[in-house]
């Protein structure tokens, strides 16, 4: 099938700065010292005003950026017109390059654009880039979400960077009804400050097409394990990047995904296309409050890597459903444990559910691959635009000697 219209590259880019020390006004946050309480939930939805301070630093776990919305805007002395004049005229960060303060409602030709988060955005033209350090636990993971948009018919890219590593990522963006879409990417701190940067490589003939971008969060990650329960590491999901409580279309893996720098971790993506990962407040999902949904065919596949034992029999158990998101029609998960094999057909009728599944295999290897993919494209029937395909959930990898 053809590709939606909407294609983007994400390119993510890991520069080293040599900048002075982080400012003293952001709070550290981080993980440390929370090592196996999940009793921290409650400050899992990021204050709505940025600048509410935690009551202990360790128990930030997900934050906005500040002003990572973008509501707080330039003076109107910065701007001219849309385009921001100084570099740092948008109050927490710093620009260059050509960046349009978005307001929401605002036209560009006969298009109106709005934005997902509050009344502003802002748009990243040819070369242009917005960047912010935050404090962060060195050795410490961190997922990344941030929500944007194409305003042009052209292929658009953006990099984003974390010092001091890089990578490039290919992306091709799933268009989403609204236009919009949130992206996560991860890293490893590898100092006690991250310097966030998202940069529009473009060479556009308009130097006004470019991404939208609005709403960055950052999100500490737990490094899942193993246990006698489960030989794979996070097989409920649950584990993985932020999802804005404001949003309905899930979050988007983007391919290329190696396991130490996944925003879902233990995971990797191995293909050209993302996976859509989903929550349990807008979508149906089979277990706990996060799925992964494999929206573009055999072109996005998860995998895990599993220790085994040779000659060993395992049973590989999972589920497979649908997200109540009106993707409709016979789908087949396929999913592969080393040489073993087995196609789950699943009838959607686009409205929730799920059925169980059971892979018997004996591993050839003291590493088995563990990968899951959707056989058919799968569209969305409400709007005949938006790729959705079958819910996979609940993976569980256990030798037949531990089950019960
Ligand atoms: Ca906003
Ligand atoms: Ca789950």
């Amino acid at each position: 099938m053809s590709w939606p219209c909407m294609q983007m590259q994400l390119h993510v880019t890991l520069n080293s700065f040599c900048l002075g020390p982080p400012p003293d006004d952001i709070q550290v946050w981080g993980i440390n010292n929370i090592n196996n309480s999940r009793a921290n939930t409650s400050f899992e939805t990021p204050p709505r005003d940025d600048t509410v301070k935690p009551k202990r630093k360790q128990e930030w776990r997900i934050r906005l950026l500040p002003n990572g919305n973008f509501e707080l805007g330039p003076r109107p002395s910065d701007m001219n017109g849309t385009v921001v004049l100084g570099r740092y005229a948008i109050p927490s960060w710093e620009i260059s390059g050509f960046v349009e303060y978005i307001r929401s409602g605002q036209k560009q030709g006969d298009m109106l654009l709005v934005v997902p988060e509050g009344a502003f955005a802002v748009r990243l033209g040819n070369e242009a880039s917005v960047k912010q350090r935050i404090k962060v636990i060195k050795g410490n993971y961190y997922s990344i979400s941030f929500n944007f948009a194409r305003t042009c018919a052209q292929e658009e890219s953006l990099n984003i960077s974390v010092a001091p590593e890089w990578g490039v990522l290919p992306l091709q963006t799933l268009y989403s009804s609204n236009g919009w879409d949130t992206y996560a990417w991860a890293f490893q701190a590898k100092f006690n400050y991250a310097e966030i940067v998202l940069h529009n490589p473009g060479v556009e003939e308009d130097p006004a097409c470019g991404p939208l971008i609005d709403s960055i969060a950052i999100r500490g990650l737990y490094p899942p394990r193993a246990s006698n329960k489960n030989i794979l590491k996070n097989g409920g999901f649950e584990e993985g990047p932020y999802v804005f409580p404001n949003t309905s279309w899930g979050v988007l893996i983007p391919p290329n995904i190696e396991d130490d720098h996944s925003p879902l971790p233990g995971w990797m993506i191995e293909s050209l296309k993302a996976v859509k990962y989903i929550d349990s407040d807008h979508f149906s999902v089979p277990q706990g409050k996060r799925a992964i949904e494999l929206v573009a065919g055999k072109e996005s596949a998860i995998a895990q890597i599993a220790r085994t034992i040779p000659g060993k029999t395992y049973t590989l158990t999972f589920t497979v459903g649908d997200a109540n998101n009106a993707c409709a029609g016979s789908m087949v998960v396929e999913a592969f444990a080393g040489k073993g094999t087995i196609k789950v057909p699943y009838e959607s009728k686009g409205k929730g559910g799920f059925k169980r599944a059971v892979l018997r295999f004996v591993a050839v290897s003291n590493r088995t691959r563990i990968m899951f993919l959707s056989t058919f494209y799968t569209m969305r029937s409400d709007d005949f635009s938006s790729l959705c395909g079958p819910v996979i959930d609940d993976v569980k990898l256990l030798s037949v000697r531990n089950k019960a």
